[in-house]
């Protein structure tokens, strides 16, 4: 074994070398790009002996295999995770310093892969890194997206979205794979007749075909030689175009499948675009796994033993109805075999109890698009409906669960009839799931219904993005929470040490400077770090209630205008999200935090004591600097309606407070850490149910009841934030028009107060200190390491690789 001088001076070699064989001039003329594009080469190409290895020992060992299929896998940067995970981190920066290069710089050169919207997509990437570094043979099956989700900048206090070139440098993680291209066929119609053997016989002459090239990325694990595939699918042109009507317009036909993260889905056009991408990835995927397991086995009766697949919410849901095409029509299954094993290989995620995110996909576009999959499904309908009154008893259910009904295809039910788990991702959710949103399902199928809580990788959310804490806990309490996120528990025993707390308090203080120093060269803004960090950073959605955070400012801020000897502790309020390009009111919202901030801001009787600030372009790679800085973490979504949130986690294990309400993962966070260590406020998921059933709620009478809540509320429409009349007219609708669908005014007061409590809570600065110390020693429960391992015993039936 080489030493580490050693290996430092042959990676400054290597480095040296590799920059004249592939830019042909030496190191000292060499561009930062270059630089930066040529370290991670050899990061990957150092991965590769590990990728090659792990994938000869899963093939030899003949182990079960998991595929996670995504549309979305929110990577973000991998330069410095993959350095990390394999060890050499120190090494090459040392090395680099030597030849005067700094390795911060490069890293901040890499793009994020931002090739999802929001928690699923980041959940998926989260997924991966556990996978790997619990030695698990997991891998995911994605779209390689042209551009990641749009870029958010911030124009006269709106959102624009600007194109994410992520690619712009090319992507040193990837590796094109052609000789594994498959092709993919999409309309036309379908020819069958019964064969001699009795078996029907099926001919599908497609209207389009689409070669499907995959692009592999190694998921490096840590401290374990164990380096799994993220394959990512990308859309060319086949050699056998079928009836294109011009070259031009296949050509762009082709490339429009890979364009975008969820294109538009606001026209015909959009909305077709996106079934394509899902029938896509889902039959090019399948297609390799078939392939590679034909390859070893010679079979496909043992297929589901050997391959698990979980789908990550409806937008895989194909792979149910493409399985069974590929073993009916292509290996000549009989339809009760295939049935058995589809069922058994495909596992179903729900994230979402919000209806309107619900998948449903009109008959007419599955049939036009996939002629062949669709008389798959109208056959697995057929036989669904069947069961339900002869072997379930059930006729009165069979419009409620039909899989075609009201001339769409309702993916959450086939997915939920084709599977054998579905699971949903917070113990609340779960329940939700079980007891109200799928309940007619849970009566039918109760065994399949189980509950998988999130989890984050503390590796990227804990070890590396927030070193100066990772210090501090290795001191206090060993390294073993490294790899054994559980044992943060250790913790505890210090929790009420002092010096502990002080310590904890001053490596906040520095995340606070390195998120104010970000804040002030970004967008010039000047923050107290000795303020209260308040943040609340996560997609823009009415039901997350962003809006009652900024109303509870609105309320601050008169409450001071109007009485000078009020004040309140100094609070630095910090919002970052993205709203989808066609949600009107929440880019309305976003309009209207940065014209409160404006006023709030630049009003210097107020500012002293409160900053609003919006910090644009939320995503991986800012919240690596904004979560670890937080001392309030905002989790306050109507009850019953975050499924789970994986943000709140993040804040935990960095030791900020949780205020929010008890939905989703909130409710087990609270549990471990004690209602006396969270600040909890306002109505319950039960409450919020109970409203709405009985149709209770009547927002006019909070409205005239609570002064405060009407100047807030009439402030939206009276030109307090916006010269411009139309401005914030369509959230004030909302709320007094639409009866406040997400209960806002009905949890204002309860929200006050909380804010107030934290207020208090805060001054007693070793009380904070403790609470911050109770939360991080209760995190590692919230590591997906965890997670996945219960994934892996109950669903996947999945055993370590042995290297
Ligand atoms: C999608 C849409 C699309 C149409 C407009 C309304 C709407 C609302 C919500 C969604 C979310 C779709 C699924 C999703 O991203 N769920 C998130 O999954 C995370 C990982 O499990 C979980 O932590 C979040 O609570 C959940 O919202």
């Amino acid at each position: 074994m080489a030493n580490t001088l050693e290996i430092k001076e042959q990676f400054k070699e290597d480095f040296k070398r590799r920059i004249v064989e592939r830019y042909g001039r030496p190191l000292e003329q060499a561009h930062i790009t270059e630089k930066y594009m040529t370290l991670g080469e050899m990061v990957r190409d150092y991965a590769s002996i590990n990728w090659s290895d792990s994938k000869n020992a899963v093939a030899e060992s003949k182990s079960k295999q998991m595929y996670y299929f995504s549309m979305e896998f929110l990577m973000g940067r991998l330069l410095t995770n993959n350095l990390m995970n394999l060890g050499v981190y120190d090494v090459v920066k040392e090395g680099l310093a030597e030849l005067g290069i700094d390795l911060n710089e490069l890293e901040d050169l890499e793009s994020d892969a931002g090739l999802g919207n929001g928690g699923l997509g980041r959940l998926a990437a989260c997924f991966l890194d556990s996978l790997s570094s619990l030695n698990l043979p997991g891998n995911g099956n994605c779209i390689r997206y042209e551009y990641g989700l749009f870029k958010q900048k911030i124009v006269n206090n709106e959102q624009v979205e600007v194109p994410d070139q992520w690619l712009s440098l090319g992507n040193v993680w990837e590796v094109r794979k052609p000789k594994h291209a498959v092709d993919v066929k999409f309309g036309g119609h379908v020819d069958m007749w019964m064969g001699e053997d009795g078996k029907a016989v099926v001919n599908h002459y497609p209207s389009l075909v689409v070669r499907a090239v995959p692009y592999d990325v190694p998921i490096v694990g840590y401290d374990t030689k164990v380096t799994n595939t993220l394959r990512l699918w990308s859309a060319e042109v086949a050699d056998d175009a079928c009836d294109a009507a011009s070259l031009n317009e296949y050509v762009n036909e082709v490339r429009e499948i890979c364009r975008n993260v969820y294109p538009d889905d606001s026209t015909e056009h959009g909305k077709k675009l996106r079934l394509k991408q899902e029938y896509f990835f889902v039959a090019a995927g399948l297609n390799n796994i078939i392939k590679t397991h034909m390859e070893t086995y010679g079979t496909l009766s043992n297929f589901a033993e050997k391959n698990a697949i979980q789908l990550n919410d409806t937008h895989p849901v194909l792979c149910i109805p493409e399985l069974m095409r590929i073993l009916l029509d292509e290996y000549k299954m009989e339809w009760d075999e295939a049935w058995n094993i589809t069922k058994k290989t495909m596992a179903y995620t729900n994230h979402t109890v919000l209806s309107e995110a619900l998948e449903k996909w009109p008959i007419q576009y599955v049939q036009e698009l996939l002629p062949r999959v669709y008389m798959i499904i109208e056959e697995i309908d057929r036989r669904f409906k069947y069961a339900l009154s002869h072997e379930f008893g059930r006729t009165d259910l069979i419009n409620e669960c039909a899989i075609l009904k009201d001339g769409q295809v309702h993916m959450a039910n086939l997915a939920i009839v084709g599977s054998h788990s579905v699971n949903g991702v917070a113990a609340l959710h779960t329940e939700i799931l079980k007891n109200d949103v799928l309940k007619n399902f849970y009566e039918i199928y109760p065994s399949k219904f189980n509950n998988k809580t999130n989890g984050i990788t503390h590796r990227r959310w804990l070890l590396y993005s927030n070193p100066q804490l990772t210090k501090l806990l290795e001191k206090t309490i060993d390294s073993d929470f490294k790899k054994h996120p559980e044992k943060l528990e250790n913790l505890m025993k210090y929790v009420d040490n002092e010096d502990l707390q002080k310590e904890f308090m001053e490596v906040k203080m520095e995340r606070k400077k390195i998120l104010a120093k970000y804040i002030k060269d970004t967008l010039n803004i000047d923050i107290d770090v000795n303020s209260i960090f308040d943040v609340q950073a996560k997609r823009l959605h009415a039901y997350k209630r962003q809006l009652l955070n900024i109303m509870n400012i609105m309320h601050l801020y008169f409450k001071m205008k109007e009485d000078p000897s009020y004040r309140i502790y100094p609070r630095t309020f910090i919002f970052a999200a993205k709203a989808a390009p066609s949600y009107t009111f929440a880019k309305e919202v976003i309009k209207l935090i940065h014209c409160v901030a404006d006023k709030v801001n630049n009003d210097s009787d107020v500012s002293p004591f409160m900053k609003v600030v919006f910090i644009p372009n939320y995503g991986v790679s800012i919240a690596e600097i904004l979560m670890n800085a937080a001392d309030v973490s905002e989790q306050i979504s109507t009850a019953g309606k975050e499924a789970s949130g994986t943000g709140n986690m993040k804040f935990m294990m960095n030791g900020a407070i949780t205020l929010g309400t008890m939905d989703g993962a909130n409710v087990e966070i609270v549990e471990r850490v004690g209602m006396e260590n969270a600040e909890i406020f306002g109505l319950r998921a039960d409450d919020v149910a109970l409203i709405h059933r009985e149709n209770s709620y009547d927002v006019w009478k909070k409205y005239h009841q609570n002064p405060e809540i009407k100047r807030v509320v009439n402030s939206l429409i009276d030109n307090t934030f916006s010269s411009d009349p139309k401005d914030f007219k369509l959230i004030y609708n909302e709320l007094m028009f639409k009866n406040d669908e997400y209960l806002l005014l009905a949890d204002f007061e309860a929200y006050v107060h909380a804010q107030n409590r934290v207020e208090e809570r805060y001054k007693d600065r070793k009380g904070w200190a403790r609470m911050c110390l109770v939360n991080i020693a209760q995190s590692g429960y919230f590591s997906s390491d965890r997670t996945i391992e219960e994934y892996a015993k109950e669903i996947w039936n999945i055993e370590s690789v042995k290297m």
